[in-house]
């Protein structure tokens, strides 16, 4: 890996509950367009250069790993060698908002020693009748986890690409602020 400051270069994963749309984000990012997936089993890991915006030129290499419960264990090994969070939502899934609320704040408190930065992503804002963004940050607990560790929402559609970029741009803020808390040079 390059020198950040230089070739820029950032490690994601990419985590949240089944059928939230990471995969479908994934591709959006990489390809520009939709792709249908399949539940992922394992994970999927790309390298996206983001052209433009404040992390125009930087190269994320985007670990997307499967939501399915029984994969979830695997989530906190992917974190030794990441620089950010993206934590992915269903906003239309109410019922999986306390569910996704306790996988995030473990991952996030519990599992995360280097206390990386974590952008929660608040997904397919295109459906009908979706939760507002403050009603998915109150109900996965942003606010309150934002008062010990780097953690922000924003929302998006990763069916149109709508909002991915701004996300993109703000889990790279997000990452040189804690790099620099770090001294890091990584
Ligand atoms: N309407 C809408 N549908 C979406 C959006 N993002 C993803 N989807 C759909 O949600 C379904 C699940 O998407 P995936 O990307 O496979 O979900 P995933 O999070 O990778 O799921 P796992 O791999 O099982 O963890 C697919 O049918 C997608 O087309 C979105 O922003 N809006
Ligand atoms: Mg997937």
């Amino acid at each position: 890996m390059r020198v950040m400051g230089g070739g820029h270069s950032v490690q994601i994963v990419m985590v949240g509950l089944e059928g939230t749309g990471k995969t479908t984000l994934l591709y959006r990012l990489k390809f520009g367009q939709y792709t249908s997936s399949i539940p992922t089993i394992g994970f999927n890991c790309e390298k996206v250069e983001v052209q433009e915006g404040k992390a125009g030129g930087v190269t994320f290499t985007i670990w997307d790993i499967g939501g399915k419960d029984n994969m979830r264990p695997l989530w906190k090994s992917y974190l030794r060698s990441a620089n950010g969070i993206l934590f992915v939502v269903d906003s239309s899934d109410r019922e999986g908002l306390e569910e996704a609320r306790m996988e995030l704040v473990k991952l996030v408190k519990t599992q995360n020693p280097q206390n990386i930065p974590t952008l929660v992503v608040a997904n397919k804002q295109d459906l009908p009748s979706v939760m507002s963004l403050d009603e998915v940050a109150k109900g996965v607990g942003v606010d309150e986890l934002s008062r010990s560790h780097p953690c922000q929402i924003l929302p998006s559609c990763a069916v149109t690409g709508e909002g991915l970029a701004e996300a993109m741009d703000v889990m790279y803020e997000m990452i040189k602020k804690w790099k620099k808390g770090k001294g890091k040079t990584r």
